[in-house]
């Protein structure tokens, strides 16, 4: 072998030898195959499933090969598009198959309960015509990041109640509750609620004196703990906690009969019942006198319940639960249904000066009594603790016990921006706080105005008012 030809065979062995290095290394780097849609998983605190965002073609077969990099157990479910939950291990990975058959954007979720932030472990699935899809992702690196793109939202819209329920018939009523453990932000910091139908307080339930209730109560498959009803209204064991004790993934039912009118509360019973309860599980519901209620022209729902959360973010900027706190009474917040301060400016409900108000409010509680009063107004008529028969007039501030409720009825006479408060003030501080906005004229001329001071009558010197000043 000349030099020259040795030169030919050692480049022609180099790049051989490069080639194969370049395949291996290829092959070690691109686990998924090419055609492959490639998902990591990691904790919901280290930023959950990455990509956030894949994209399939409608009627072609999709593969994805979802790879677990956390240090426990997740799954992954989109039951929309039949994909069941597939568990994946630390450390392994799974390839599934799929054939979409519906356009549309679909939530994947993790479908093993993982952690406090569980419920943020999710991602979107888009199924798009044929010709229109392509690779994308929209990369989450932290828990912040999750709860901008998944917000739970869990505030209860005061107006989110049903009407009245005019009928003079007793009826069977079905009902049907599902416990979801969610995360919320609060005050910038992704907190865990619970609740019964996503939102705080859980949904208005009315039903009529001497109706038959058949209540079903779901909890999530994700879920991590039991959940459970305890209504006030109902009589018998535990308010029909002893036989709604669900697990998650499961569903019971009871049936009940309305005896007794009134408004009531119900909530989680499940040890430990208070921080059940504080994370946001109870609602009201109304059991109608058979009569009904007189009409008014607007009826609201609030709640009143407190937080108690440890003083620093977790390392991951998670809001934790402080069971401490809960059990010392040192509530961080005050909130009207479910946040502080969540129904102020443009989820004030507005309303016309001279309408006819009825404010059903109960009080969740764990701990405080409420002392509810609405700045700028006089109830006409209170039904202290729910209690129906005895309606109280005139009453500037109310009581409602933790664990009870009231029917505060009222008009405005002047438009105003009125206040509703737990009249021990400093709760304002802690977001105890709700407006409603009556708008319009006064409809019977003001009841309240400035004057301006020209117009005041002269007083007095002061030296001549200091000796009394009562003739
Ligand atoms: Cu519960």
């Amino acid at each position: 072998m000349n030099t020259r030809d040795f030169i030919v065979f050692s480049l022609s062995l180099a790049l051989l030898v490069g080639t194969i290095g370049a395949m291996l290394g290829y092959s070690a780097l691109q686990k998924a195959r090419p055609d492959q849609i490639r998902i990591v998983m990691r904790s919901p605190e280290r930023g959950g499933f990455d990509p956030l965002d894949i994209y399939v073609t409608l009627g072609e077969p999709a593969k994805l090969y979802v790879k677990n990099e956390a240090l426990e157990t997740h799954g992954f479910a989109v039951p929309e598009l039949g994909i069941g939950s597939i568990e994946v291990k630390p450390g392994r990975h799974t390839t599934l198959e799929f054939t979409p058959e519906k356009e549309g954007t679909f939530a994947a979720r993790c479908s093993v309960y993982c952690s406090d932030f569980h419920p943020l472990m999710q991602m979107r699935v888009h199924v798009l015509p044929p010709g229109e899809a392509s690779a994308g992702a929209a990369r989450a690196s932290t828990a912040t990041d999750l709860l901008r793109e998944f917000p739970a939202d869990i505030v209860r819209d005061p107006e989110d109640l049903p009407p009245p329920l005019r009928r003079n018939t007793s009826e069977v009523v079905e009902v049907h509750l599902d416990a979801v453990e969610v995360v919320d932000e609060l005050s910038g910091e992704p907190y865990a609620y619970w609740t019964f139908n996503g939102k705080v307080p859980g949904p208005f339930l009315r039903v009529r004196e001497g109706d038959t209730v058949e209540l079903t109560l779901s909890n999530g498959i994700s879920s991590k703990y039991d959940h459970s009803i305890d209504l006030h209204a109902v009589t018998g064991q535990g308010g029909g906690a002893a036989f709604m004790q669900v697990a998650p993934g499961e569903s019971k039912k009871i049936r009940f009969n309305a005896t007794n009118a009134g408004i009531f509360v119900y909530h989680c019973a499940t040890s430990d019942i208070p921080t059940h309860m504080t994370h946001g599980m109870y609602g009201l519901i109304l059991v109608e006198p058979k009569e009904g209620l007189p009409e008014v022209d607007r009826e609201y729902y609030f709640m009143q319940g407190e937080l108690y959360a440890k003083d620093a973010p977790s390392a991951a900027g998670f809001r934790e639960f402080s069971f401490e706190k809960m059990l010392d009474e040192d509530a961080d917040y005050v909130v009207w249904n479910g946040k502080p301060a969540a129904i102020t400016g443009t989820r004030s409900p507005v309303f016309r000066a001279g309408e006819a108000l009825r404010l059903f409010v109960g009080n969740g509680g764990v701990s405080y009594l409420s002392s509810f009063h609405v700045i700028g107004e006089i109830f006409d008529h209170v039904f202290p603790e729910g209690a129906l028969g005895h309606p109280h007039g005139d009453v500037q501030t109310t009581t409602i016990p933790a664990g009870g409720a009231t029917i505060a009825e009222f008009h405005t006479e002047m438009p105003a921006k009125y206040i509703l408060v737990d009249h021990a003030l400093s709760r304002l501080n802690r977001g105890a706080v709700a407006v409603i906005v009556a708008e319009g004229e006064p409809p019977n001329g003001s009841t309240l105005e400035a004057v301006p001071l020209a117009e005041a009558p002269e007083r007095p010197p002061a030296s001549a008012s200091s000796g009394g000043g009562l003739h």
